[in-house]
């Protein structure tokens, strides 16, 4: 039986009830997790007050500002988890960003601050997410990101968001690898394509959505509440003995050739 109850989890990257983070907090909390969540801050606070209004269901006990790209805010995301919570069992990356111009058109024609900006956000930010929790997962516990296909076959558009998720999933087996020892796991969930606010910055999304509902072995994509289960999964002491591995939740698109 699946059950997450007394487990302190950290959601990141819910930006409106598309995101597939939304999907992951939904079924951690359907599991009993208690949930800390954050929002990337905006000058206006409309995202927070989006954000909040949306998770408020879910009754989290923990809703922080974390642009991770903002050292301060990184900290003192990880220092309230500390000081409320005194541990953290399960950390949810689920964020990226690469600028619109570097998901189409040619690849060799992305720009030096482009391809920082996106490896930035989207990857280095696990490791240092990961570096943040570790000490605070003193009862061990479960990393889970969230990647693409595209990280491991040239997927038209995805470009520089692609480089970033290959090194995503090697930071994922390096972090496994470091963490093991201290039973804390770390996997990624490779989704298949899902109409969100980030999805829709890259080139011909609608029809890649098509090919795979008329490829995929199931004729269809994947929705957030399923990935979700599968962070839950996961999240959970049933997949005690997994570590290190890309889970792909795709309908199957992936074994096609
Ligand atoms: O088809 C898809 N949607 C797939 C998404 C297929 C496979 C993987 N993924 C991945 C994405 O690459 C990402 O890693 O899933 C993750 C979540 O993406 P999503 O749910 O598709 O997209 P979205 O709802 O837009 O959430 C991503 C959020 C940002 O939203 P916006 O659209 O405002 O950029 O990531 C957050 C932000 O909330 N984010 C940040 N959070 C903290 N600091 C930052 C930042 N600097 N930048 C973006």
């Amino acid at each position: 039986m699946l059950n997450l109850t007394g487990k302190n989890a950290l959601v990141t990257g819910i930006a409106n009830n598309r995101s597939i983070a939304w999907g992951i907090a939904q079924q951690l909390h359907k599991a009993g997790a208690n949930l800390g969540i954050t929002y990337l801050p905006d000058d206006r606070g409309k995202m927070e007050k989006k954000v909040a209004e949306l998770v408020e269901p879910l009754n989290p006990g923990l809703f922080l500002p974390c642009d991770v790209q903002n050292d301060e805010q990184i900290q003192s995301t990880f220092e309230t988890i500390r000081d409320k919570w005194g541990k953290l069992d399960i950390l949810i990356h689920c964020l990226a960003f690469a600028n619109k111009d570097d998901l189409s058109g040619d690849f060799s024609q992305t720009s030096r601050s482009g391809f920082k900006t996106a490896l930035e956000i989207s990857t280095y930010s696990l490791v240092q997410l990961t570096g943040a929790a570790k000490p605070l997962m003193t009862e061990g516990g479960s990393i889970i990101t969230l990647t693409y296909l595209g990280g491991v076959r040239a997927i038209p558009n995805y470009n520089v968001m692609g480089v970033a998720k290959a090194g995503l999933e090697a930071s994922v087996r390096y972090l496994a690898s470091e963490l093991g020892p201290q039973n804390i796991r770390v996997n990624a969930i490779s989704a298949g394509p899902i109409r969100t606010l980030a999805s829709s910055a890259v080139g011909g999304i609608l029809d890649m959505i098509h090919h795979v509902e008329q490829v995929a072995p199931l004729r269809r994509t994947v929705t957030q509440e399923e990935v979700g289960n599968t962070a839950a999964f996961l999240s959970s002491d049933l997949a005690s003995g997994i570590t290190g591995q890309v889970l792909y939740v795709d309908a199957g698109y992936e074994i096609m050739g």
